[in-house]
């Protein structure tokens, strides 16, 4: 059945009703009342509970995606998106540096004596075996900084890479009919829909989203497309940089022909070991002993979950719940602040910005959580949940301004203050009441 007046729905649905047609005792109040914080919030749970008591009651159409789970793997084209030697490609990019020289993010090398790690480095380093995570005096004796040798060490700038992230998550977004942001520099696409199951236009998609982000962003990306989840994350890595890779679901078991163990994410050095020593290093090394005999070496679990690895029956879900168990935003002030009715100005303006971002992810969640650092580094985080998730600003900006009037301690300068939704959950009306809202 298709609904064609989404207005009509809008109305039947009470988790949509606009406030004004609430009845009066559950409208919320114009101003808040900070002082009786305790009352605002009785009333506001009240206000939740009508509302939860509505939302399942109302039947939700054929339209209503499926649950994922219940989707055979082999049926959904997933994207898997990272981009190549990311932080280091925005340096180069935003300080027009000679990307063939040898650039090293992360902490301070000392002259070789540092003793943080390798954020990341850009491939003209790697030549020189370099890479994340190693220790930063072994990045140096390999490839020295000035005036010992060519390598550029610098300690990088977030903000920098979030805005980039934020650009490339956008336009990745746009032909997803389900999208997860996985980190700072990948993502997960379900393409199904926007290819109508064809596997060609998939990679010829790739191709068209890697052009956009190099002209609109100046960074380049890898794509991998697979059935599933592990598969398309395995593959975006074949072919880096800016490479696609593509496995079909009748070419699984090619793929992990000669593919080393220790190439599946989730097999670490000490699981690759282990299997060695049975004198297993590829996939299909210890595939072909079959469930039962791997068990009997490394565990019914690992053998069971490596046999749906190879089948390609593990997850092909994509969803921000996936990657994400918060979203939270908090200030650091630059000094520290005395006036609260200040500081509860900002965390209004931080818990307004959570909640949009959390509506743009069309994630909703149930409690809510306030972090006050005080003057010293002392730090206190105090939650309160509510009965059911939602993504009401209203109803977050009112338990948020609770916790903070409820616990900050009085006369006491603040360095910082935070929110974070907790929690999360994708109501399962959100993708219908999505699609209504973009037919309107
Ligand atoms: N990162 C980090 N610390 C690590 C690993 C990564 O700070 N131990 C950061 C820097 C990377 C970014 O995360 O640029 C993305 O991580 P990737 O593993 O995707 O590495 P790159 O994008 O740098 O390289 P690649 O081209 O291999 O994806
Ligand atoms: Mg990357």
């Amino acid at each position: 059945m298709r609904l064609s007046n989404p207005r009509h729905i809008r109305r039947q649905n009470p988790f949509l009703q606009p406030l004004e047609e609430l009845p009066v005792e559950f409208r919320p109040k114009e101003k808040l009342v900070y002082l009786t914080p305790t009352i605002e919030v009785l009333f506001c749970e009240e206000y939740i509970n009508f509302k939860h008591c509505g939302q399942y009651s109302v039947g939700v159409s054929e339209e209503q995606t499926p649950p994922q789970g219940s989707v055979s793997s082999h049926e959904r084209i997933l994207v898997h998106c990272d981009l190549d030697a990311f932080f280091a490609a925005v340096e180069i990019l935003h300080h027009s540096l000679d990307p063939n020289k040898p650039l090293i993010i992360g902490s301070d090398p000392q002259a070789g004596r540092g003793r943080g790690i390798v954020s990341t480095c850009n491939y003209a380093a790697r030549a020189f075996g370099i890479h994340s995570a190693m220790p930063i005096s072994e990045a140096w004796r390999r490839c020295p900084g000035h005036p010992f040798g060519p390598g550029h060490y610098i300690r990088g700038s977030r903000g920098l890479y979030s805005r980039a992230s934020r650009r490339v998550m956008e336009i990745l977004q746009a032909p997803a009919e389900f999208f997860e942001k996985a980190s700072i520099d990948e993502a997960y696409l379900d393409v199904t829909k926007a290819v109508n199951g064809d596997w060609d236009a998939a990679f010829a998609l790739c191709r068209a989203l890697q052009d956009t982000i190099e002209e609109q962003v100046g960074l380049t990306a890898s794509f991998g497309i697979a059935p599933t989840r592990i598969l398309a994350k395995m593959s975006s890595e074949v072919n880096k940089p800016k490479g696609i890779f593509r496995i079909l679901p009748d070419e699984i078991g090619d793929f992990f022909e000669g593919r080393s163990l220790r190439e599946v994410p989730g097999i670490g050095p000490k699981r690759a070991t282990q299997l060695a020593e049975w004198g297993l290093v590829t996939v299909d090394e210890a595939y072909v002993h079959g469930e039962l005999a791997l068990g009997r070496m490394a565990g019914e679990r690992f053998a069971s979950w490596l046999t749906r690895v190879v089948d390609g029956t593990t997850s092909a879900e994509v969803s921000p719940l996936r990657s994400r168990k918060s979203v939270g935003k908090e200030r650091t002030f630059s000094s520290d602040q005395t006036d609260h009715e200040a500081v509860l100005e900002v965390l209004r303006s931080l818990t307004q910005r959570v909640l949009t971002r959390s509506r743009e992810m069309g994630v909703s969640g149930r409690l809510a959580e306030v972090k006050i650092r005080y003057t010293g580094f002392e730090t206190h985080t105090h939650g309160r949940s509510i009965p059911v998730a939602m993504d009401e600003p209203e109803v977050f900006l009112r338990l948020a301004e609770h916790l903070f009037a409820t616990n900050v301690q009085h006369n006491r300068g603040l360095r910082l203050v935070g929110f974070r939704l907790g929690q999360l959950d994708m109501p399962p009306t959100r993708q219908a009441v999505l699609k209504w809202n973009e037919e309107e």
